[in-house]
């Protein structure tokens, strides 16, 4: 139990947190097999009502950020899972105080939660999900929090922060970049990157071999009224290199991606009919590789890992279903859409417009953050993880080998041992081999064959 928490007056007291209430235990197929978990997201915490959250995964974990709202009480919590969707530590209160907007943003070894309220702020978090140090309120950030996809923690622990300008007009919204410290101290003046932000812009960082940063962002010509998705290249002494347009058409709501080969993931939005969203891959000198690709046109939120395959979400036109797909690296899809829902199944669940609801992982796990209403009040926030596993690996090391032999023998006769050794792995589905749906003596030889070379 960790020390009550005093703010303006009020003290707040977590205690351990019990995993949250789980409602879907699935099985689905996108390209290859994943387990689908979906947990709800308490409404209400320390007596505040869930206003907004974000998600962030890096390296097999997801941070969770969310912010509780309850007249001038105001909580956010952080929270951390495993690959399967197992809470790692108690919830940590992030801040007690302030405003609306929360941020996440993860590397391996630390976690960054930036909210705001008059100014921006942020906290960093260890591994263990304790806090490095105090709340510290970010430089030069008056007004706005960057959107999503804009803060960047390096593996050197290092965060590059995009931020939106600082004299309170939207009229002359500019993008600036800045680079922090593992503590959260600026190591660099702000950078001003690009102006006459569109307001609707999204943007995203990537760095790119040699110590360069490539930052997307959308501008807009005033005098014509059309926007444009622009790259441009930040160079290690942070001088600029010109922009490179990406599109001659009206063009908006750009992601980009650094891959591990190096290359870029740009993912935009056509505004003219008939709208398409368009992926297309750049090397770091930001040379198009290849023609652009058309993918779904009404998603709301994409995400890729470091191998280039992505997922997209969005939400039907009537607002009552919740999808997503998944794209390999060739960039065609895997299937149909799946819905993202829990069972029971709520009567219409949406994607909220505010913050990151979707995080793809490089180890495959996707993590999707919704809301369901229909019975309001109170709307009921799920977050659902789907993770890809090989039938047979019960050791979930990623292979099907002869280390999986113990680990299936103990998942068949002694399951609350299973369940201690491999905490949170659904072993009634990796077992089941001869996919009827419950792991038994019937799946021996299945599994067996497996195994075989
Ligand atoms: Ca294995
Ligand atoms: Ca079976």
């Amino acid at each position: 139990m960790r020390a009550p928490y005093t703010i303006a007056g009020v003290t707040f007291i977590l205690a351990v947190a019990p995993a949250w209430p789980q409602y879907s235990r699935d099985v689905i197929v996108v390209g290859e097999q994943h387990y689908l978990r979906t947990q709800q997201v308490p409404h209400t915490q320390q007596g505040g009502y869930l206003w907004e959250w974000a998600v962030a995964a890096h390296a097999g974990r997801c941070v969770y950020a969310a912010r509780y709202v309850r007249f001038e009480t105001k909580l956010t919590l952080m929270r951390q899972f495993d690959a399967w969707a197992q809470p790692l530590h108690l919830d940590a209160i992030v801040d007690g105080s302030g405003g609306l907007d929360c941020v996440v943003g993860a590397s391996s070894s630390l976690a960054w939660v930036l909210w705001h309220r008059s100014y921006a702020y942020g906290r960093i978090y260890d591994r263990a999900g304790e806090p490095l140090g105090a709340p510290f309120r970010l430089p030069d950030t008056a007004w706005t929090l960057p959107h999503p996809q804009n803060l960047a923690v390096r593996e050197d622990r290092t965060a590059v922060l995009l931020s939106v300008s600082v004299d309170g007009s939207y009229v002359q919204d500019d993008l600036y970049a800045r680079l922090f410290s593992p503590e959260g101290s600026p190591l660099s003046a702000m950078v001003r990157v690009a102006g006459s932000l569109e307001h609707e812009w999204t943007g995203g960082l990537a760095f790119v071999p040699g110590g360069a940063m490539v930052v997307a962002y959308v501008s807009e010509d005033r005098v014509n009224k059309v926007s444009h998705v622009y790259l441009r290249r930040v160079k290690p002494d942070l001088t600029l290199e010109p922009p490179v347009l990406v599109t001659p058409d009206y063009a908006d709501r750009v992601y980009l991606r650094g891959l591990a080969d190096d290359t870029l993931l740009v993912h935009y939005h056509l505004q003219m009919a008939p709208g398409p969203s368009i992926v297309q891959r750049y090397n770091g000198a930001l040379e198009p590789l290849g023609p652009p690709v058309p993918t779904d046109w009404d998603l709301m939120e994409v995400s890729a890992a470091g191998d280039g395959r992505f997922v997209l979400a969005g939400q039907d036109p009537a607002a009552t279903r919740v999808w997503a797909r998944l794209y390999y690296e060739s960039w065609k899809p895997t299937g149909t859409r799946f819905e993202v829902a829990a069972q029971p199944e709520p009567p219409k669940h949406v994607f909220s417009y505010l913050n990151r609801r979707l995080a793809y992982d490089d180890d495959g796990t996707i993590w999707i953050a919704w809301q369901a209403y229909g019975n309001f009040p109170p709307s009921v926030w799920y977050l659902t993880s789907l993770k890809p596993f090989r039938p047979g690996d019960l050791n979930y090391d990623r292979v099907v080998n002869n280390f999986d032999i113990d680990p299936f023998v103990l998942a068949l006769t002694n399951p609350e041992e299973y369940k201690k050794k491999f905490p949170g792995v659904p072993y009634e589905y990796i077992g089941d081999c001869n996919f009827d749906g419950q792991l038994n003596n019937f799946d021996i030889d299945p599994f067996v064959k497996l195994l075989a070379p």
